[in-house]
C-alpha cells in the first residue's frame, strides 16, 4: 500500500466503535473514515455526520465489500467479531479486529486459518495495553534485562461499577483476555497451566462473576496471577507488576493529581477504559494507520488473538471444574513469526 491516506470502514459506532472514528478522524492524519455501519439507524447517521463519512450501511459485509472502503475496523459486540473479521480476510482487506477475537478458541482457530491459507498478516488485534506508556516502560524495563530474567507477571484489573452481574464467560472472555495477553507479552513466555476460582456476582447465581482470581504457570518455570473485579464500585484501574530475579517493576495507574485536605489525602480515579487508555488508543490507532502505509503488519496478531482464547477457554473450565487445567498452544505458523 502506497503512503497515501487509508480509507477505513468502520463496523460498530457505540462506546469503543465510536471512540476509534473520533480518533481515526481526528488523530490520525493519514487516514479517512469513509464509512460507518451500525444497526442503529439514528447513530451511524449522526456518526457518519460528524467524521464525514460518505457511506453508511446497516450490515457489515457490505461495508467490508464496498470498494471505497481500503481497511475495515471492527468494534461490533464480542459475538460478531470472528465472522467479520474472516469476512475482510477473504476480501483481502486489512482488518484491526477489537478484542476478543471470537468468543471461543475454535472459531478464532477459523479466523487463523484463513489468515494462514492467504499467506499474509491482515489483522491486528485491539490489545490496546501495547500502545499504553506505562505499559511499555514496564516491557522495555523487563527487555533491558537490568531486572534479570522475568520470573513473576501480576496483573490486576478492576472494572466499573455495573448495574447486572455478569457471566462468567464474560468476565473472562471480555475482561481477563486482555490480562492474559499482557501475562503473555509481558513473560515473552506461554502458559501452561491455569487455576481459576471466583466469587459470583450474585450467591444464588453461579453461573455469575465478580471477582476472578487465576494463577498461572508459564512454560519456562515462571508463575502469575491475574486478578479481575467485574464490579469495582468505585471506577477503573488496570496495572502490572513483573518480577524479575534482582528487582521488581510496576506500572502506577493512578497519574491525577493529589489533593490533601481536611485531614485525608484523595486522588481521583479514572471512570472506565476510554480515560485510562486514552492515548493507548491513539498510538494504537496510529500504529495501525501506519502499518497498513509501510505494508509491514504490526500489533498483536490474529494468533496472539487465538492463543489468548485457548488461555481463555481453559480459565472458563478451570473456574467451573475448580481444577488446574493443562493449557495446550500449538506451533506458531510461519505468518506470525520474526
Ligand atoms: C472492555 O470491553 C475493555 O476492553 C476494557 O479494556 C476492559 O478493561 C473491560 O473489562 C472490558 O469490558
Amino acid at each position: 500500500m502506497s503512503h497515501k491516506t487509508i480509507q477505513v470502514g468502520v463496523i460498530g459506532t457505540g462506546g469503543m466503535g465510536g471512540r476509534h472514528v473520533h480518533n481515526l478522524t481526528h488523530e490520525v492524519a493519514a487516514a479517512q473514515v469513509v464509512a460507518v455501519m451500525d444497526v442503529d439507524e439514528a447513530r451511524r447517521q449522526t456518526v457518519a455526520q460528524a467524521c464525514g463519512a460518505t457511506y453508511t450501511f446497516a450490515d457489515g459485509y457490505e461495508l467490508i465489500n464496498h470498494p471505497a472502503v481500503e481497511a475495515v475496523l471492527v468494534a461490533a459486540p464480542d459475538r460478531f467479531h470472528a465472522q467479520l473479521t474472516h469476512a475482510c480476510i477473504a476480501a483481502g482487506k486489512p482488518v484491526f479486529c477489537e478484542k476478543p477475537l471470537a468468543i471461543t478458541a475454535a472459531e478464532a482457530y477459523q479466523v487463523v486459518e484463513a489468515e494462514v491459507a492467504g499467506g499474509r498478516r491482515l489483522v491486528q488485534l485491539g490489545f490496546m495495553r501495547e500502545y499504553d506508556p506505562a505499559h511499555v516502560k514496564v516491557k522495555q524495563m523487563m527487555d533491558s534485562g537490568a531486572l534479570g530474567k522475568a520470573i513473576g507477571f501480576r496483573g490486576v484489573h478492576i472494572n466499573p461499577p455495573s448495574s447486572e452481574p455478569h457471566s462468567l464467560e464474560d468476565v473472562i472472555t471480555n475482561s481477563v483476555v486482555h490480562d492474559i495477553h499482557s501475562a503473555r507479552w509481558m513473560m515473552g513466555d506461554e502458559i501452561a497451566k491455569v487455576y481459576a476460582s471466583y466469587v459470583p456476582g450474585n450467591p444464588n447465581q453461579p453461573e455469575t462473576a465478580r471477582l476472578v482470581l487465576v494463577q498461572l504457570h508459564y512454560r519456562n518455570g515462571g508463575i502469575g496471577q491475574i486478578e479481575c473485579n467485574a464490579d469495582s464500585g468505585y471506577g477503573y484501574e488496570v496495572d502490572v507488576q513483573m518480577t524479575g530475579e534482582t528487582g521488581t517493576v510496576q506500572t502506577n495507574s493512578l497519574q491525577s493529581a493529589l489533593v490533601s485536605r481536611a485531614n485525608s489525602r484523595a486522588q481521583w480515579v479514572e471512570e472506565d477504559w476510554l480515560q485510562r487508555f486514552e492515548t493507548a488508543y491513539i498510538l494504537e490507532a496510529k500504529s495501525w494507520i501506519c502499518s497498513l502505509q509501510s505494508g509491514t503488519p504490526s500489533g498483536p496478531s490474529a494468533w496472539d488473538g487465538y492463543v489468548a482464547m485457548i488461555v481463555v477457554d481453559a480459565c472458563v473450565e478451570s473456574a467451573q471444574r475448580g481444577q488446574p487445567v493443562t493449557v495446550k498452544i500449538p506451533e506458531r505458523p510461519a505468518i506470525y513469526t520474526g
